[in-house]
C-alpha cells in the first residue's frame, strides 16, 4: 500500500517523491514543549529513500517474511548505515521560529546522536554544521528545509529548494537520519510506516 502523504495532526501534504525520485516512505510531526510546559508542533515531515539503493539489501532479507521486517531492528540498523540515498523534507508548522532556537534545538538532538554513535570528540562536527544556520535566514510557517544523504553519505541541507551547504560524513548523516527512524524517533507512527514500506519495498 502506499504510504500516506499526509499528515494527520497538521494537515500538511508530502509529494509521493522527491528530487532524483525518493519515494516517500512515511510522514510525521516533530513536538517540543517550551518553558517545560507548553507542547508545540514544530514542523511535519516526509521520509523518503532511493528505491535502488534500498534493494542493496534484499539478499540479506529477502527470506524474512514481511511480518518479521517491520520489526526488526536490524533492518533499520542497515538503512541508517548504508550508503543508500535518503531524505527527510520537512515544512515548518511554528510561526515563531527564529534561527537561534533552531541552532539550539540543533545541537541538543543531533548532538545527543552524534555522542551516542560517536562518542567524545563531535563537537567540531556539530559546530561546522550548524555554522551554516546564518541568523540572515527566516524559516516562516511553510518554510520547506530538505536533509538529504547523498550518495558516500554526503549529507545536503537545502531551503526552499536552494542549497545551504554540503558536508561529507557518515556520522552526520547516521545522527540526523537516527532522529527519524532510530531508538527514540520524533514520532513513532512514522517510523513505523517507514519500515513497514522498506520492508514492502525489500519483498517486491
Ligand atoms: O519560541 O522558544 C521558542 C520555541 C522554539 C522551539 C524550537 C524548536 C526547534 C526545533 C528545530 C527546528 C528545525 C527546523
Ligand atoms: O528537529 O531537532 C530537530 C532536528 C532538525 C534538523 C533541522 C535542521 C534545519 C536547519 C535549517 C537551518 C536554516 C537556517
Amino acid at each position: 500500500a502506499a504510504p500516506r502523504s499526509v499528515e494527520p495532526r497538521t494537515g500538511v501534504a508530502f509529494p509521493a517523491e522527491t528530487s532524483g525520485g525518493r519515494r516517500l516512505l512515511g510522514v510525521g510531526l516533530r513536538r517540543t514543549t517550551i518553558l517545560g510546559l507548553k507542547s508545540i508542533d514544530v514542523y511535519a515531515f516526509g521520509v523518503y529513500a532511493d528505491d535502488h539503493d534500498l534493494k542493496q539489501l534484499r539478499e540479506k532479507y529477502q527470506k524474512l517474511p514481511v511480518s518479521e521486517l517491520k520489526e526488526n531492528a536490524e533492518l533499520i540498523n542497515d538503512a541508517l548505515e548504508r550508503d543508500i540515498r535518503m531524505t527527510v523534507r520537512l515544512q515548518i508548522v511554528y510561526g515563531r521560529l527564529s534561527i537561534r532556537s533552531v541552532r539550539s534545538a540543533f545541537e541538543k538532538s543531533v548532538g545527543s546522536r552524534l555522542q551516542k554513535f560517536g562518542g567524545s570528540d563531535t563537537n567540531e562536527l556539530l559546530q561546522s554544521f550548524v555554522s551554516l544556520f546564518k541568523d540572515e535566514y527566516k524559516l516562516p510557517k511553510g518554510s520547506v528545509i530538505e536533509l538529504s544523504r547523498e550518495s558516500s553519505h554526503v549529507l545536503k541541507i537545502s531551503i526552499e529548494g536552494e542549497e545551504l551547504g554540503s558536508i561529507q560524513s557518515k556520522l552526520l548523516c547516521k545522527s540526523i537520519l537516527d532522529l527519524y527512524i532510530g531508538d527514540d524517533p520524533f514520532d513513532k507512527n512514522a517510523k513505523y510506516s517507514v519500515q513497514e514500506n522498506m520492508a514492502s519495498i525489500l519483498k517486491n
